[in-house]
């Protein structure tokens, strides 16, 4: 929400601009019916947990610049050095250390299903060997190659997803300028070349479907005003003419906020984009979405950000966005050697020692049946079976559960062999826990009850 705000409101104050079309009449991209649409996004919705990462000409100043820090990939807009001076980056640009098992490695002993990878941010940089322009990582970089396909085949090697990110707006394309002094974000098309933009995005897009067989299309840089609803749409269409299962974020089309069209039954694209943060309660059943963050305070590798999520937060943001029927999108900055930071590395490993115990209460789960978050925790749940994941253990050890249902049988993901007595109070299912909490991160209790789950109103 902040995100398309910010980008939509400079654009509007700028430029005075009210040609969005966000309100064009909405004719569906798809005769899908609900059932189809759950049976297509069956394993992203399934997978829960994925690596975001951005990777580009950007990581080679690594967010600092002239005693400036702190920027990243918005270096272009930040810095407004000229394209020829940025471009020369390129001729930096040697990722010799970049080993792509390395990296699904990591991501899978981090409980991760899917990666989704920049191929073009609005840098414009391609990071393969694309044929519509020569500015790609073949032709204008001293590592000679493409990093895209060696990285969807290690993922698929160690069964993972993969899926690519696209930016509509390109800093660096001859089709586009700043519409402001001094940033090029947004940019102005030029009338006469938006057509050749278009088929150039088209013929791109269509690479990357051939090459890298990407499994999710995960736009941004859609805020743009020359980018309209009517033209997301007809990408999809394109899009799912090459590919009919690709899964496509909503940003393929103009964002009010980062869940348009998902909570107005008005969707183009299938998922919604929440951008670092969480949403206060999900959607519905029907209603995909996905909350993207930084592990750190930048997307893009900023050598000086040392500001990193605990592994805490980690946890925690992936059990609230699962209780509320989300998935999660954690992002890391290699850089441009190809290394992935030690420290997000690290983060990333403590995640997946607690995935490893506690991973059957996130993986293709459903939202917690309770309404609102419970006093010491969050809930999912999975084929009848409740999963508590308890973040403030009881002194008393006693857990209360607002259930009217009986209990068949309860035990702790960490102890599965020791069941958990249960009883009940005028409030619903008490249960009697150890007097130590197995993981003070988040203690996951797998709860067995007879029939559906019927929430009691929470105690007052
Ligand atoms: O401007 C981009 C930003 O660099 C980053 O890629 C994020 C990730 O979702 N998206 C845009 C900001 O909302």
């Amino acid at each position: 929400m902040i995100r398309a705000i910010l980008c939509s409101a400079v654009a509007v104050l700028c430029l005075g601009l009210t040609s969005f079309d966000a309100d064009a009449k909405y004719t569906p991209t798809t005769q899908e019916s609900p059932a189809q649409k759950a049976a297509r996004l069956r394993w992203w919705s399934d997978a829960r947990f994925g690596l975001f990462i951005h990777w580009g000409l950007y990581s080679v100043p690594a967010g600092e610049w002239n005693g400036r820090t702190g920027m990243a990939e918005w270096f272009m807009d930040e810095t407004m050095m000229p394209l020829a001076q940025y471009e020369r980056f390129a001729a930096q640009f040697n990722p010799t250390q970049y080993d792509p098992d390395a990296w699904v490695r990591i991501a899978k002993d981090a409980g991760m299903k899917y990666i989704v990878i920049t191929s073009k941010h609005h840098e414009g940089f391609a990071m393969w060997d694309t044929q519509a322009t020569d500015y790609n990582i073949a032709k204008r970089t001293p590592y000679g190659k493409g990093v895209l396909k060696p990285l969807a085949e290690a993922a698929r090697r160690a069964g993972l997803h993969f899926g690519t990110y696209y930016s509509i707006m390109d800093w660096h394309h001859p089709s586009q300028h700043g519409a402001q002094q001094n940033h090029r974000n947004p940019t102005l098309m030029h009338p006469e070349l938006k057509a050749q933009y278009v088929a150039e995005m088209k013929a791109e897009l269509k690479e990357l479907i051939e090459q890298t067989d990407t499994e999710i299309l995960w736009f941004d840089g859609e805020w743009v005003n020359w980018w309209t609803v009517a033209d997301g749409q007809d990408m999809v269409r394109y899009l799912r003419a090459l590919k009919p299962d690709i899964v496509i974020n909503n940003r393929v089309a103009y964002l009010r906020n980062d869940m348009e069209g998902m909570d107005r039954g008005t969707p183009v694209g299938d998922f919604g984009t929440p951008e670092q943060q969480i949403p206060p309660a999900g959607f519905g059943p029907d209603v995909y979405w996905e909350s993207c963050m930084t592990l750190n305070d930048h997307w893009g590798y900023s050598r000086a950000d040392q500001n990193w999520k605990s592994p805490q937060d980690v946890v925690r943001n992936l059990i609230d966005i699962a209780s509320k029927g989300g998935n999660y999108l954690l992002n890391v900055g290699p850089t441009a050697q190809g290394r992935i930071p030690e420290a997000a590395v690290e983060r990333l490993d403590a995640t997946g020692r607690w995935m490893r115990v506690n991973g059957e209460s996130i993986y293709a789960t459903q939202a917690s049946p309770f309404a609102h978050a419970l006093p010491w925790g969050r809930a999912t749940q999975k084929s009848g079976r409740l999963y508590l994941h308890v973040f403030d253990w009881p002194a008393d050890g006693k857990l209360h559960v607002p259930l009217r249902n009986t209990v068949a049988h309860a035990h702790l993901l960490a102890a599965p062999d020791t069941p958990l007595k249960t009883g009940r109070d005028a409030n619903g299912v008490v249960l009697e826990l150890p007097a130590q909490a197995p993981d003070a991160v988040a203690s996951v209790i797998a709860l067995d009850v007879s029939g559906p789950v019927v929430p009691l109103p929470e105690a007052q």
